[in-house]
């Protein structure tokens, strides 16, 4: 008893100096554990992509779709509520016990849409945690399978986000994370385990191609959104779980040299 009420003084003196600003808390698996990007030291352009695939496609745990839910009521937890995920394009803090398929619940939207490649929810692309996100039901169906550039209307429940008949534009504040996880897309998927090679192009309506763009777009996005700690605490979650990192996050200065 004594020694729960001395636990329970350090950790009132800790949330003081926290609120303070004098204490961060600790992260769970802070940045990539050292020698993790070794073989991709001093390379460019195609070297770099290719030790990059080597590298994110090694020693990976490839979940189940299934699996994805409870994934993501980790990866993308609320850091102020933690009964809630965050909603990619809403910004909304939801339940995470309203996921499922109808309206008000979130579901898994695949930022690179499934059918860029026709990957399906088999192991794989298709259940790789670093572009599945928790989105509203009804927004992700407004954004489909668009592919991503600039301009439109206002999308209904997710505010400044936008939308036309060939393209979907995320909010400000994602649009440096959606650039991220297309560019991690294009080196993960090389064409190898039965599925397509995933590239993303500077063009829209890419259909069923295993392309998406546009290429051009994402790159300024990824400038005007630069990485933040949410998203670095999210990379750190999904190593933990799947046990691979997105190189975008953790050197951004690599997006341009192998898409530049
Ligand atoms: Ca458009
Ligand atoms: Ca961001
Ligand atoms: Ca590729």
């Amino acid at each position: 008893m004594a020694t729960n009420r001395i636990l329970r003084r350090v950790a009132v003196a800790g949330a003081a100096l926290a609120a303070a600003g004098l204490l961060s808390a600790p992260a769970a698996q802070a940045d990539p554990p050292a020698g993790y990007y070794a073989g991709a030291e001093g390379k460019t352009g195609a070297e770099l992509k290719a030790a990059l695939h080597t590298i994110i496609s090694s020693g990976v745990t490839t979940l189940n779709y299934d699996d994805v839910w409870d994934a993501l009521k980790t990866t993308d937890e609320d850091p102020a509520n933690a009964g809630n995920v965050l909603l990619l394009y809403s910004g909304e803090s939801r339940s995470k016990d309203a996921n499922g398929g109808d309206s008000g619940d979130w579901n898994r939207e695949h930022t690179w849409a499934k059918s860029h490649g026709d990957f399906g929810t088999s192991p794989g692309p298709g259940t790789d945690i670093h572009h599945l996100r928790p989105t509203d039901v009804t927004v992700n169906s407004i954004r489909g399978n668009k592919d991503f550039d600039n301009g439109g209307e206002p999308v209904d429940g997710a505010p400044g986000n936008l939308t036309d008949d060939d393209s979907f534009e995320p909010r400000d504040e994602v649009k440096g994370d959606v650039a991220r996880m297309i560019l991690y897309m294009g080196v993960r998927w090389d064409g190898g385990d039965g599925f397509a090679d995933l590239e993303p192009n500077d063009q829209v309506d890419n259909g069923s191609a295993p392309a998406i763009g546009k290429i051009s777009v994402l790159l300024r996005w990824h400038e005007a959104d630069p990485v933040d700690t949410v998203e670095k605490d999210r990379n750190d979650a999904i190593f933990g779980i799947q046990k691979n990192r997105n190189p975008f996050i953790d050197h951004p200065e690599w997006a341009a040299s192998v898409y530049g």
